[in-house]
């Protein structure tokens, strides 16, 4: 049996049949089977070549708006090449037949749980695929979309556009985070999928989950730094991990 395999399993497969609320806190690691880069792990994730202060901040972007805009289209083309994976279809298959159970947080940009059916999705850190103006606010922003530069400016007054995500220093979506506090506070079981845990306040969700009691499983083939609040740790990658414990 997959118990075999990963232990535990068996344990969280009783746990989700008896729960009514589960909450899911995903990472770059569920997308990493995709062929989506990670952060932080190994030599092809992206901090082991740029700094993240240069690539993810406003102050990085002001500094170079070029480069962080040619970087994120190269990310922009790298995720409509790739299809999620069965990790995130066995999630939102599961919540399918499990209506009104399961809230799906995420720390990824790539609108991959969304492609593979999850709806609802709490997206923490925005949404690569879209931008906004750089300079909130302004009313006369209009792009000069023959110019085509990088990053596309307003013709009047220079504000740029950037991308819809949320770079260090900033603070996330109020309401996304409110419906995130929800659900940890509320979830009897929290599932930690693919994440480091080194980035807050995310990673502060599942140690607000274990303080409200409920129990905690992380799957991720490494060790994070979260694995002292789990219950369980199921060690192995999510496409194969979830599939066998939400079949
Ligand atoms: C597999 C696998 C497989 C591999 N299967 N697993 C408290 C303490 C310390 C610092 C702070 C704090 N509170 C705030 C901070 C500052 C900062 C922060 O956390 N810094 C730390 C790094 C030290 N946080 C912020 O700045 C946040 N904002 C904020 O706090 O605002 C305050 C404020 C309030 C009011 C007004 C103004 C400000 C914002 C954080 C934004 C993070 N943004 C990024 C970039 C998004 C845009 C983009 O994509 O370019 O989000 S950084 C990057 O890290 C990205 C990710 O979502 C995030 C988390 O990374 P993740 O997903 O965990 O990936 P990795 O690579 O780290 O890990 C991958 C894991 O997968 C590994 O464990 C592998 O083993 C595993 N894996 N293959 C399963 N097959």
């Amino acid at each position: 049996t997959g118990d075999y395999v990963y232990p535990g399993l068996a344990q969280v497969q009783q746990w989700l049949a008896n729960t009514q609320r589960l909450a899911v806190l995903t990472g770059a690691g569920i997308s990493a089977e995709s062929g989506v880069p990670t952060f932080r792990d190994g030599g092809s994730a992206f901090w082991a070549q740029f700094k993240p202060e240069d690539m993810a901040s406003e102050k990085g972007f002001r500094r170079d708006p070029t480069l962080v805009w040619r970087w994120y289209q190269y990310r922009r083309e790298l995720i409509a090449a790739v299809q999620p994976n069965a990790g995130h279809r066995a999630l939102a298959s599961w919540a399918g037949r499990h209506p009104g159970c399961m809230t799906l947080i995420t720390q990824n940009v790539d609108g991959l749980h969304q492609r593979a059916g999850s709806s609802g999705v709490l997206n923490l850190h925005g949404e690569l695929m879209q931008d906004r103006w750089l300079e909130a606010g302004c009313g006369c922003c209009r792009t000069d979309e023959a110019a085509a530069a990088e990053p596309p400016r307003c013709a009047l007054c220079g504000n740029m556009r950037r991308p819809a995500v949320v770079w260090f220093g900033e603070a996330l979506s109020p309401a996304v985070w409110s419906a995130a506090e929800s659900a940890a506070n509320a979830c009897e079981l929290m599932m930690v999928v693919g994440t480091s845990g080194a980035v807050y306040p995310a990673a502060g969700l599942a140690i607000r989950a274990k303080r409200h009691g409920a129990k905690i499983v992380i799957v991720n083939p490494q060790p994070s730094e979260l694995d002292e609040v789990a219950d369980v740790l199921l060690r192995g990658p999510a496409a194969q991990v979830l599939p066998a414990l939400l079949a």
